[in-house]
Formats: C-alpha cells, sequence, structure tokens
C-alpha cells in the first residue's frame, strides 16, 4: 500500500513537471527574439521600399545588427508576420545615426498591409520637429494619437522602444510606449484589433537590435496539445491508481 502511494506522487509530480514544461512550449510559439548573431535576418522581409543588411558598424548586442539603408521615398522598413496573437509586448533596440538629413526610427504592429497599422515614430532632439508620436492608419484615414516631446533621445546612441499592446480586461485596448523602461505614452484605442506584422524601419541611416515579440499581455495562455495530452494521461493515471487502491483494500 505505501509502495503504491509514493509511486502514485512520484508519477503525479513527474505528469506535473511535464505539463509545467509543455505549457511553456506552448506559451513560447507567441514569442521571439532576435539578436542577428548568426548573421542573417531571416524571418524578416524588406517593407515597401529601401533596403537592409546585417551590419557591424553599430550592435547593441554582440556584434551584428541590422541596417535599414538609405531610402529617399518612405524609409526602410523590416517585416515579421505569421502571428497567432494581437496583443503582447514589442520592442527594439535602436540607433539612430545623427549625420543624415532625416533621423527618424519608427516601429510599427497590428500591420496588416500598407494600410492598417499603429506606427510609432521617434525623432531625436537633433531633428527639427523631434518627438515621439504615435500614429493609426486605417484605410484612408491617419491620425496622431499622442505627441510627446523627449528632451533626452538623442542621435547616435541606443536606445530602447517598447510597446505594449493589451487587448484583455480590465486595459482593453490600451498601448503603452516605453523608452528605455520609461512610460512615455499610454492611450486606449480599438481602432485595430486583430493579429498582425510586427515592423521596425527608419529613414536615412538606422541600426537596430534585439528586437523582442512577446505574448505576455495575453489573458488565458493556450495549452499546446503536448499538454492536454499529458493532462488526459495523468487522469487516467490516475484513475487506475484509485481503482487498484480499492482493490487491495
Ligand atoms: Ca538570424
Ligand atoms: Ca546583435
Amino acid at each position: 500500500m505505501r509502495q503504491n502511494m509514493s509511486f502514485s506522487i512520484r508519477v503525479a509530480l513527474t505528469c506535473m513537471l511535464l505539463v509545467l514544461i509543455s505549457f511553456s512550449y506552448g506559451f513560447g510559439q507567441d514569442m521571439f527574439v532576435d539578436d542577428f548573431e548568426d548573421g542573417n535576418a531571416d524571418g524578416w522581409e524588406l517593407g515597401l521600399n529601401g533596403n537592409y543588411a546585417i551590419s557591424t558598424v553599430h550592435a547593441h548586442s554582440g556584434q551584428n545588427s541590422v541596417q535599414l539603408l538609405v531610402d529617399e521615398i518612405g524609409g526602410t522598413h523590416i517585416v515579421r508576420s505569421g502571428f497567432t496573437a494581437a496583443e503582447g509586448v514589442y520592442e527594439t533596440w535602436m540607433y539612430i545615426e545623427g549625420s543624415h538629413e532625416a533621423k527618424v526610427g519608427e516601429l510599427g504592429f497590428h500591420a496588416n498591409g500598407i494600410d492598417d497599422f499603429y506606427m510609432i515614430q521617434c525623432k531625436p532632439v537633433e531633428e527639427p520637429d523631434n518627438g515621439i508620436y504615435l500614429w493609426r492608419k486605417v484605410g484612408a484615414s491617419t491620425e496622431l494619437l499622442a505627441e510627446v516631446t523627449l528632451p533626452t533621445l538623442h542621435a547616435d546612441q541606443w536606445f530602447k522602444l517598447t510597446a505594449c499592446r493589451y487587448l484583455s480586461p480590465p486595459r482593453y485596448g490600451a498601448i503603452d510606449i516605453f523608452i528605455n523602461d520609461k512610460l512615455i505614452i499610454s492611450v486606449i484605442d480599438t481602432g485595430l484589433t486583430a493579429e498582425g506584422s510586427f515592423t521596425v524601419g527608419g529613414h536615412h541611416e538606422v541600426f537596430v537590435d534585439d528586437i523582442r515579440y512577446d505574448k505576455a499581455n495575453a489573458s488565458v495562455p493556450s495549452l499546446s496539445p503536448y499538454a492536454y495530452a499529458i493532462l488526459a494521461l495523468m487522469i487516467l493515471i490516475t484513475a487506475v491508481v484509485i481503482f487498484k487502491r480499492r482493490i487491495t483494500a
């Protein structure tokens, strides 16, 4: 009897561990980090205009970053798509070179094509109309949702730009924007809520590194199929153990 009990406890603990591992695996499908240290930008695609390349001129981590090269039309953007969630944390480190005419770095999300997106524009103090701008474009309508001047944002230095998108109660529709972990913009907007791609961009020479997406704000992280299989196995084993105990009792 005692052997049975200790065996069932061990089985239960092992199953719980496996469920935890499977749970993490299921959650992890909705996150990525790219530091470009493998020497490529696989998984990213070029937007409408411009060009980009792996660069060793400036790097936030290791040796490599991605250089968004000069484009006179609308800047260069790289896009990552195929998201399964709409909310989460969109983050990039960014370096805007100050020796060029247009000093603008951008981060976009819920970007479904060229007509629907939220876009954060960062213009350092070296740029005449400097500040942080949050734009929403839906079809033909472009609206400025928020604008903040930031005297500490300079060209020729790395800074961290983070956008947190909430689509769960109690903050449904919230967009929080951070520079170097400091909250600078917080708005509620539900104009765009569908899952979409994540884009970073720049006008003239902008470098990006350590780009991260994390579905951290999702209301209920979904269980992976492995977790469901292990849960079913746990229930089965528990039922067998209880049945055996009843017979031997
Ligand atoms: Ca890579
Ligand atoms: Ca890097």
